[in-house]
């Protein structure tokens, strides 16, 4: 079939927007209709070609929601007219990964995804009869698009499209880094680096779980408002602060319980963990950062008990906890709407990624 979608040709080349060709689903496989998208900073990082991952020409985007219009040979947990979020962290339930209580990450299907493929090894999508590669297994910057049965959490019907698209990625990084990889207790301090589309989902996330301090670093001054409804306690605006980590040491009696670093910066990371109190803080790098960069501390932080770790989809079993989260929206358990601070259609998809970087939106969403 023919489909709407946005191509990025190349490494920091605008998205092109193109009619493509859509094979159907293979065995194992489900049609979707995508009906709303957000644009992540992780489709910006790819984009920009710092991926060590990102192959070109593919079709980007992986934070949607949208309808089960065919299913696949085999597939026995959708049918056409189910409401589903696509998963980059699938869930099989089978392999290892699935099966060890500590980590979120199936391996299912991650070599191929990491290639843009299938699982059998194909790309589902076609411009003049060659193939354009899938992107985190989703590609949600098409109106339609394939995924495997494992890759699909289905959720309930009457959840707007286009608030729970942003489920898909940054609010369950968010609010999953405190409440599933951290487990951030009441009365926690918190350091939250970075108030974008994350880190103000790491902000209610705490403030959900009963945090005491909630403290934002940023040098952008303007996320200042959104992140004190969302939450946060204290601000720090690093260029304004002679030592940061004496700063944070001073609000929190000693170090952080926890931080969060939301940026993808290796600076910022290293000073996440240094932040943290001696003998016992915890920090949780979510942060994506450049193909060839690296972090580095003194192993003495270590030594003397503080922790350094990272979390990918917020440690979410996607098709046991998304729907949970869509649940926790409904419920009024957490703010979505505030953080979508821009609509647009496809056609204007390249406007999303010139507001991120100019750091005028939370979130942009594209409804189809
Ligand atoms: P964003 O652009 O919305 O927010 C980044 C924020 O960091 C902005 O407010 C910006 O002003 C601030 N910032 C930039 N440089 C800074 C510095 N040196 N010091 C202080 N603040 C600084 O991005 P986002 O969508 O929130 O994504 C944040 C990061 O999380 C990205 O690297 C993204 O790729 C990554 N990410 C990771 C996961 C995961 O599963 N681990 C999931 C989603 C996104
Ligand atoms: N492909 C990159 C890393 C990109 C990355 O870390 N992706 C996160 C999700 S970011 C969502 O916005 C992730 O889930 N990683 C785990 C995984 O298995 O991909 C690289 O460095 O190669
Ligand atoms: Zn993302």
């Amino acid at each position: 079939m023919d489909v709407k979608a946005a191509v990025a040709y190349a490494a920091g080349q605008p998205l092109t927007i193109e009619t493509v060709q859509l094979d159907g689903p293979q065995a194992g496989e489900v049609l979707i209709e995508v009906m709303a998208t957000g644009v992540c900073h992780t489709d910006a990082f790819t984009l920009s070609g710092d991926d060590p991952e990102g192959e070109f020409p593919a079709i980007l985007g992986h934070e949607g929601a949208g309808i089960v219009r065919e299913v696949g040979a085999g597939v026995t947990s959708l049918k056409p007219g189910d409401h589903v979020i696509p998963l980059y962290t699938p869930e099989c339930r089978e392999c290892d990964y699935c099966l060890h209580p500590k980590t979120n990450l199936c391996q299912a299907i991650r070599s191929t995804q990491g290639q843009g493929l299938m699982p059998d090894g194909t790309s589902r999508f076609s411009l003049n009869g060659k193939p354009l590669l899938h992107y985190m297994g989703c590609s949600t910057f098409a109106n339609f698009t394939v995924l495997p049965e494992i890759a699909l959490a289905k959720v309930r019907s009457d959840a707007p499209f286009d608030k729970i698209c942003y489920i898909g990625c940054g609010v369950t990084t968010g609010v999953g880094a405190v409440v599933f990889d951290a487990k951030v207790e009441p009365g926690s301090n918190v350091v939250v680096f970075g108030l974008g589309g994350i880190g103000l989902n790491v902000i209610q996330g705490a403030r959900m779980v009963g945090a005491n301090k909630i403290i934002g670093v940023d040098l952008n001054e303007s996320k200042v408002g959104m992140a004190r409804e969302f939450g946060m306690t204290d601000f720090i605006n690093p260029s304004n602060t002679e030592d940061l980590i004496e700063a944070i040491q001073d609000l929190t009696n000693g170090g952080a319980d926890y931080s969060f670093e939301c940026i993808g910066n290796v600076n910022t990371m290293r000073q996440a963990l240094e932040c943290c109190h001696k003998g016992w803080g915890e920090s949780i790098i979510i942060g994506v950062a450049g193909a060839g960069q690296e972090i580095s501390t003194r192993p003495f932080q270590l030594v003397t008990g503080r922790v350094w770790r990272g979390t990918a989809f917020g440690g979410a079993r996607g098709r046991t906890d998304v729907p949970k989260i869509v649940d926790w929206y409904m419920d009024g358990k957490i703010d979505i709407d505030s953080l979508i601070t821009h609509k647009m259609p496809l056609t204007d998809i390249n406007k999303a990624f010139d507001l991120m970087h100019a750091g005028e939106s939370i979130r942009s969403v594209i409804e189809y």
